[in-house]
């Protein structure tokens, strides 16, 4: 028996269908002299458990909902108390089951009342909805206007004859679930809802109905072309050019070209005979030439971010002042383009682009990954079914943001494998817009695109892509064609957790090959929904804490901006990794190599300074004069002469620093855009100390004494310091497992958690070899090793004493045949919990790991223990500060304990063990212990980025072998009265 409906019968969420009655889409602006009534603000609302659980008569001028709640729109109403968030990446929630969704659909009844302004001027209005998940199907006074599905793209509805002055009634149905679920798989959460503005817009007479700004700029003349088509015709007028032309007429003018960095802007205003809109214009041209991707004339180099809509409070709820700091956010970390990952952002996002200087990958909201679950079977993309509802999906994308010129390349989509809608949609797009080109990653074969675009490839292929040798495919037309195009990554260092890992390396690809032209962190910022504990706290919900029985955890927290917009330790990284100014001195001949790495601006915009430090102390400073040097161009400059030692003997520093000159749309004037730091003179030998030896001694009680430390002579262990309990040093090897060391699912070779753990690094015992009291020195020797291996490292700790000070010396010899890297090598040890100044001098001032440390620059710095730790949203391994020489920890009283590193070291401090970083699952867990957990790390292992990237590179794998380290303690007595 057939079960399956006719054709015809589905219902219209479920019909593939874009839907029914929607004007054709047109270009969006935010003004006009047409007038518009937002119709945003508190709605009546009513869930359903089904998508035929009422009928229609809620749409019925005179229906009664009084007894309904109230719900803010835009918002999603999961996030209102109405069901629950739910987050899957790559599964659908549901069956697969195409078009059909499940029976259970969650259904929400939107109802609105309004009126008109007084002064409504009557006639043809349109009603338009900028973004509502899944699908909806509208009533205007009880008229039904139609339905539509596309989550996030506009629609609008011709509703003028419908209007009254008073009491209209606009009903939305909105279902969760419908075919264009099957459209949208994106790696977020499920959150249906009116999500973005609806608005009532006039539409007089000869208003526009949509224009077409086609802007151009050729780099060999410094003339920008022209043309605006405008249906109906009308006239253009741009003050500044002197131009007053009559639509589809084109004109060449001499222009300022716009670009990311220096995004020129004209103002202008279309005029029709119904309709005044002021639009701003950019003048530039994009071009694939020669196999690189070029913005007038110049090769540009994407130094770019994935960038989901996000709030941890609203969801993808817009908001004027969140974009705009995302955007200064961006712009301020040297960030100079967005992949608007997976589907086109609210509309006024790209007028942010425009004015502040973006280049923008303006991506459909497209994305089918779920299929691959099913081996791509019945994949929408690969059936001519649903080839309508993707050419809507294109065509609402081009149409409402053509006139960007930040937008420089339209993508089809995310992971949708590949078929023949694909290229329908290409097609389309190339016939309506030949001027930029197409991105789409999921396409090995390339046929539809202009560029090569990959995700999360390693460096190592990167490389080979960089030279044009990458492997061949089969067909051999193809891969030549791919062969000669540019290459991108659309996403790449993954930013989940402790990381990425790996930036530099990618970058130095980036700058070495024309072919590639940068790529863009996934992601921009992570999705943690704000919850608090019953006591008020406050903590970052993921995957799995709304009882879904699909999810997929923390995925969904990988972004560069921890949930509340605080940069995380990757984007400072970022920033510098990225910055667009090359620093390089040269200490011993007195030079300093100034390049310039912009696309396109020269160097005028900032002000160059230098500044000489001793020991973390400036000791003098000034300023360089750098020539306006253009894209590409070097500079040397010599650095000052610099008189006599201050201190003899102390390590010296060079940090040159550019900043910007003055003000800008996104900072102001002495915000740092590029820094580098060189030694000026090296350390030359350790600090003078005084003191004669102590000598070691057995005392009574079982303990040892030497200096100001007491030992327990079986163990070896120090008990005491100055006075003080103390737990260790002892040796370490074990880290909180970040995500990248947990690794993917999908690759179980990298994951390294799971190895260490059977191996069991993460309980490993210890044995007292020998406790040995001989003149000036207690000899410790012990092996560390975990159950059922053979494997195990020796350790031998050599401590002596003078003055007030404790000096351990470590050798650590592994024994058997260790395949697998550690996470750390160094010490813990606990020391009391009121010690919780730190002041360091050393790397910092934020955390940093082997491949993540080019932020880090040489310093004194001060913090309190709790500003030490990085709130990664599931807690893991954080916070080590790199190059230390010293550290003091202090109580209030100033009393308190030093650490001196020979060689320096990764300095971690933290109130819980490594035990409770571990087993915690949300910030909140973490609770204060009754010691202060110190690490004294002679190396750690990198981070990596293999979250979903690359492991860690080899050069940042902690190998182990033999090794030596020491420090030397000090106990520091309170301050003086007098200082007080
Ligand atoms: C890739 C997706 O495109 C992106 O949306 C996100 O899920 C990212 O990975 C990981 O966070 S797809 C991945 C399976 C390679």
């Amino acid at each position: 028996m057939d079960v399956a409906p006719a054709p015809g019968t589905l219902p219209y969420y479920e019909d593939v269908s874009p839907g029914t009655g929607a004007l054709p889409p047109r270009a969006w602006w935010s003004v006009s002299d047409a007038r518009r009534l937002n119709l945003g603000g508190a709605w009546r609302f009513r869930l359903s458990a089904t998508a035929e659980a009422e009928d229609a008569s809620f749409a019925r001028p005179g229906f009664d909902a009084s007894h309904w709640d109230v719900l803010p729109v835009p918002s999603h109403w999961p996030l209102q108390g109405y069901g629950r968030p739910a987050y899957t990446n790559v599964r659908y929630p549901f069956p697969v089951d195409p078009p059909h969704v499940p029976t259970e659909n969650p259904t929400g009844d939107h109802l609105r009342a309004f009126d008109l302004p007084d002064d409504w001027p009557g006639g043809a209005a349109v009603l338009r909805f900028e973004g509502v998940d899944s699908c909806a199907r509208v009533w205007l006074n009880g008229e039904e206007l139609g339905t539509f599905k596309g989550s996030r793209l506009p629609v609008e509805f011709e509703v003028g004859e419908r209007l009254r002055p008073r009491g209209n009634v606009l009903a939305v149905r909105v279902h969760q679930w419908s075919s264009g679920s099957y459209l949208e798989d994106q790696d977020m959460w499920w959150l249906p809802g009116i999500f973005r503005e609806v608005t009532l817009i006039e539409r007089p007479e000869g208003a526009v109905c949509d224009v077409f700004v086609h802007c151009g700029y050729d780099h060999a003349t410094g003339l920008g072309t022209l043309r605006v088509d405008c249906t109906p015709g009308g006239t253009l007028t741009v003050p500044e050019l002197g131009l007053d032309i009559p639509t589809g007429a084109p004109v060449i003018v001499p222009v300022e070209p716009w670009s990311a960095e220096l995004p020129r802007l004209y103002d202008a205003e279309l005029a029709t005979e119904g309709e005044r809109v002021p639009l701003r214009i950019g003048f530039r041209t994009v071009a694939v030439e020669d196999g690189v991707l070029k913005v007038n004339g110049r090769r540009i180099l994407f130094r770019g971010v994935n960038r989901h809509e996000f709030d941890p409070d609203h969801g993808r709820v817009p908001d004027q002042e969140t974009m705009r700091r995302d955007l200064l956010l961006m712009k301020q970390h040297n960030v100079n383009a967005v992949r608007t990952s997976h589907y086109p952002p609210h509309p006024a996002f790209l007028d942010l682009c425009d004015e502040l200087g973006l280049w923008v990958v303006d991506e459909c909201d497209l994305e089918t990954h779920g299929f691959e679950e099913v081996g791509w079977r019945g994949n929408p993309v690969d059936d001519e079914r649903w080839t309508p509802a993707l050419l809507d999906r294109a065509a609402r994308m081009v149409e409402r943001d053509k006139n960007h010129p930040s937008v420089v390349m339209w993508s089809l989509g995310n992971e949708c494998g590949t078929g023949s809608g694909l290229s329908a949609m290409a097609a389309w797009i190339r016939r309506r817009d030949p001027a930029r080109p197409i991105h789409y990653e999921g396409d090995l074969s390339c046929r539809d695109v202009d560029v090569y675009s990959r995700m999360y490839a390693d460096h190592a292929e990167c490389e080979l892509i960089g030279r044009r040798e990458e492997p061949p495919q089969a067909d051999p037309e193809a891969d030549a064609r791919r062969r000669n195009m540019p290459f991108l990554l659309c996403e790449y260092a993954h930013a989940m957790g402790n990381g990425p890992g790996g930036l530099s390396e990618y970058q130095r690809i980036f700058e070495t090959y024309e072919r590639c032209q940068g790529g863009f962190v996934w992601e921009w910022i992570d999705h943690g929904l704000r919850h608090r504990t019953a006591d008020g706290t406050a903590y970052f919900a993921y995957g799995g804490d709304f009882g879904e029985e699909l999810h997929d955890g923390n995925f969904v927290c990988d972004g560069l901006l921890f949930p509340d917009r605080t940069p995380s330790p990757g984007l400072l990284e970022f920033k510098k990794v990225v910055q667009p100014v090359r620093i390089e001195g040269d200490a011993e001949r007195g030079l300093v190599t100034v390049t310039n790495l912009h696309d396109v601006a020269d160097l005028s915009g900032l002000a160059f300074g230098w500044v000489r430090e001793e020991e973390g102390v400036r000791t003098d400073h000034g300023r360089f004069e750098v020539p306006a040097l253009g894209p590409g161009e070097s500079a040397r400059l010599e650095l000052p002469l610099m008189p006599r030692e201050v201190t003899a003997g102390a390590e010296a520093w060079w940090t040159v620093r550019a900043v910007l000159a003055e003000d800008t749309a996104w900072a102001p004037a002495g915000h740092e855009v590029a820094w580098a730091q060189f030694a000026a003179r090296k350390r030359q030998g350790g600090r003078v100390r005084r003191g004669a030896p102590h000598p070691a001694r057995r005392a009574e009680g079982g303990v040892v004494v030497l200096g100001p430390g007491t030992f327990d002579a079986a163990s070896g262990r120090l008990k005491y310091l100055g006075g003080s309990l103390v737990s260790g040093p002892e040796l370490d090897v074990w880290r909180a497992p970040i995500d990248n060391d947990r690794g993917m699912d999908w690759y179980p070779q990298g994951q390294l958690e799971p190895k260490w753990r059977a191996l069991g690094l993460h309980r490993m015992r210890r044995r007292v070899v020998r406790v040995s009291v001989g003149g000036d020195v207690l000899t410790v020797a012990t092996r560390i090793a975990p159950a059922a291996s053979d494997l195990g490292l020796r350790v031998l700790h050599s401590w002596t004493a003078a003055g007030d000070r404790l000096t351990l010396q470590v050798r650590v010899e592994p024994e058997g045949d260790w395949t697998l890297p550690l996470p750390r090598l160094g010490l813990r040890m606990g020391v009391c919990p009121t010690l919780d100044r730190v002041r360091w001098y050393g790397g910092g001032p934020g955390e940093a790991y082997p491949d993540t440390r080019a932020a880090s620059r040489i310093g004194r710095y001060e913090a309190g223990v709790e500003e030490l730790q990085t709130p990664y949203v599931r807690p893991q391994e954080n916070g080590a500060r790199a190059d230390v020489r010293w550290a003091e920890l202090r109580r209030t009283d100033g009393s308190g304990l030093r650490v001196d590193g020979a060689p320096p070291f990764w300095l971690t401090a933290r109130p819980w063990t490594t035990e409770a970083l571990d087993a915690a699952a949300h910030t909140h867990e973490l609770t204060r212990g009754d010691m202060l957990w110190l690490h004294l790390d002679h190396a750690l292992h990198g981070v990596g980025s293999h979250a979903c990237g690359p492991e860690v590179l080899p050069e940042f794998r902690l190998t182990a072998a033999p090794a030596a380290f020491g420090f030397t303690f000090t106990v520091l007595r309170p301050a003086p009265e007098e200082s007080l």
